[in-house]
């Protein structure tokens, strides 16, 4: 087959609010963006996924849309989106837009129409149901609390939301729905876009008949009951054919609840769907095994090794991996698996670099896990924005599950908000971000972390993304190597091969801050050492705290 763009490709994720504000009202930017696009380009990455830029009344920070061709007024106009685009292109970075079409905004002109009358000619652009005996039309819950629906006065009728209230979902059983959004995805690979990242796009078909699911902790269904709806596939084939097909793109659904089996099916190498998905099975691996995400973390690297690996193994040759460990919904990764000492935080930052990116897939790199930024310290429920932490451990509190120093502890380790905070470029106040207030405080630990420093230093976590990267350009066994996983069993190392023909590497990582005795598989020692997070290689028998290395076998 034919080598795709994408394959080789690094991905560099934007959170516009807070990667860079130019006009100091401490809210991120498009001409922040165009300002800070040499940094990327200087770190290696090939394409830029910007979270949502559209017009929105930020209810969940622009994953509430109110007019998709239009741009969020805090963010700049029009104008300065092409600006942004044009530059990108010159300096040889490709553009991949978020697409959020499993909802509107409460405020887009479609839903103000939808309430508006039970008669309207767009009441079936969403998902209207009478109550059931005075409550909600099932129990479905909400991903950000609360029930899923909310009753509309007016019509006396309920309407679904997976999400927030001001977060509607489409009716995409409505061919209407679907050329309208098909000609809006058009409208933008018109003016030259290069791609989409699909927001929650695995829950579009909702199950026929919406039944009653199996209720959780907090009384309600999991809104991931949608998942891989009786449509799905039909849906994305239909706008593949419609849409994709007719341009050169990188796609990536957000599959919330996805299966390896449906992967196989989203992502297939075929290009009847899209380029590749985020599964989300890895993110869960530290979840508390009954009491789900927002209770302790439980790490159990066996658990991980196993999920990813298995995602490594089945996907090869049939579909295609991304490959994450941050975005802007997820704690910082050093926070989660690595280490906040300061002996130890670099370090461990370049181990789980090393790890992800010399998996098989398209590696993202959330904005600042270049630098090894880490989560916030916060200590009040008041500073966090995030609604999705903040409703959930409402849920929680009121349930008498979590008292509110618990709740601070946990939006330590899990508020979406510890991804949110500004992007450290300097040591400087509020870090560079802003001249103005932020609109989430700066991390103080942006004097010792910042992108300013590491850039000047050559052994910097910033430099090792950079070799990262260069090695994926280089490297057929980087981007098509079929992978194995050793050890499989061990409880702090994660150790891999990748073979291509007669070329292998051997990727040893350790997952924790002691010394680990580990002998190298035979054929490996004395092999080239392509990249490492220790300045010598390891004594025979032992790996270091944190340790890193990738050893390359010809023939
Ligand atoms: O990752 C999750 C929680 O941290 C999942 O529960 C869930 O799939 C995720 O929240 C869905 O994310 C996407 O859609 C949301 C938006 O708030 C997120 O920012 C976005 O990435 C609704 O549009
Ligand atoms: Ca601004």
């Amino acid at each position: 087959m034919a080598e795709k763009w994408w394959q080789r490709s690094v991905v560099y994720q934007i959170y516009p609010r807070s990667f860079q504000d130019s006009n100091g009202d401490g809210i991120g930017d498009l001409p922040g963006i165009t300002s800070r696009l040499e940094y990327i380009r200087a770190l290696g990455a090939d394409a830029i996924w910007l979270s949502p830029v559209y017009k929105s009344p930020n209810d969940d920070n622009g994953y509430d849309i109110s007019d998709y061709q239009d741009i969020m007024t805090e963010f700049g106009t029009m104008a300065d989106f092409d600006a942004m685009l044009e530059k990108a292109h010159a300096l040889g970075l490709k553009i991949v837009m978020d697409l959020v079409v499993n909802h509107s905004s409460d405020e887009h002109a479609w839903f103000v129409e939808s309430r508006a009358s039970k008669d309207n000619p767009r009441r079936d652009y969403y998902i209207w149901r009478a109550g059931k005996n005075g409550a909600a039309p099932n129990n479905w819950g909400s991903c950000f609390g609360g029930s899923a629906w909310a009753y509309d006065e007016k019509t006396d009728m309920y309407y679904l939301h997976l999400f927030s209230k001001k977060q509607p979902d489409l009716n995409w059983d409505n061919p209407v729905v679907r050329d309208e959004v098909f000609s809006m995805m058009d409208w933008w690979l018109q003016k030259g876009i290069d791609g989409f990242r699909m927001d929650v796009i695995s829950l579009i078909s909702k199950p026929a008949g919406l039944p009653d699911g199996v209720p959780g902790p907090t009384g309600y269904a999991s809104f991931e009951l949608c998942a891989n709806g009786p449509h799905e596939h039909e849906y994305l084939r239909e706008m593949n054919r419609r849409v994709l097909s007719k341009y050169d793109l990188l796609t990536v659904g957000e599959c919330a609840g996805v299966t390896l089996e449906e992967a196989k099916s989203y992502a297939n190498l075929d290009g009847s769907e899209l380029s590749m998905v985020f599964q989300f099975e890895h993110m869960g691996a530290d979840f508390h095994p009954v009491l789900g995400r927002y209770a302790e973390q439980c790490k159990n690297l066996p658990k991980l090794k196993e999920i990813l690996s298995r995602w490594q193994r089945e996907l090869d040759g049939v579909a295609w991996n991304s490959l994450y460990w941050d975005n802007h919904d997820q704690p910082r990764i050093v926070s989660r698996y690595g280490s906040e000492k300061e002996e130890y935080r670099e370090r461990s930052a370049k181990m789980l670099a090393t790890c992800l990116h010399m998996m098989q897939g398209t590696p993202y790199i959330y904005q600042g896990e270049e630098l090894g930024m880490t989560n916030y310290p916060w200590t009040s429920i008041d500073q966090i924005n995030d609604i999705e932490s903040l409703g959930n451990y409402r849920d929680l509190h009121a349930r008498g599950l979590m008292t509110e120093a618990e709740g601070v502890e946990m939006m330590r380790r899990r508020s979406r908000d510890n991804a949110r905070t500004p992007m450290q470029w300097d040591a400087g106040e509020n870090a560079g971000f802003t001249t103005g207030t932020p609109w989430l405080p700066v991390n103080p630990n942006h004097t010792f972390i910042n992108a300013a420093e590491q850039v000047k230093r050559p052994d910097s976590v910033f430099h090792y993304y950079q070799k990262l990267i260069a090695l994926r350009k280089e490297l057929d066994v980087v981007v098509y190597g079929h992978y194995r996983l050793l050890e499989p069993e061990h409880p702090a190392l994660f150790v891999y091969t990748r073979t291509l023909g007669e070329e292998s590497l051997l990727v040893v990582c350790n997952f924790s801050e002691s010394e680990q005795a580990y002998q190298i598989p035979e054929e490996y020692r004395g092999a080239e050492i392509l990249i490492a997070n220790y300045e010598s290689p390891a004594p025979a028998g032992t790996l270091r705290p944190w340790e890193a290395a990738v050893y390359r076998r010809r023939g």
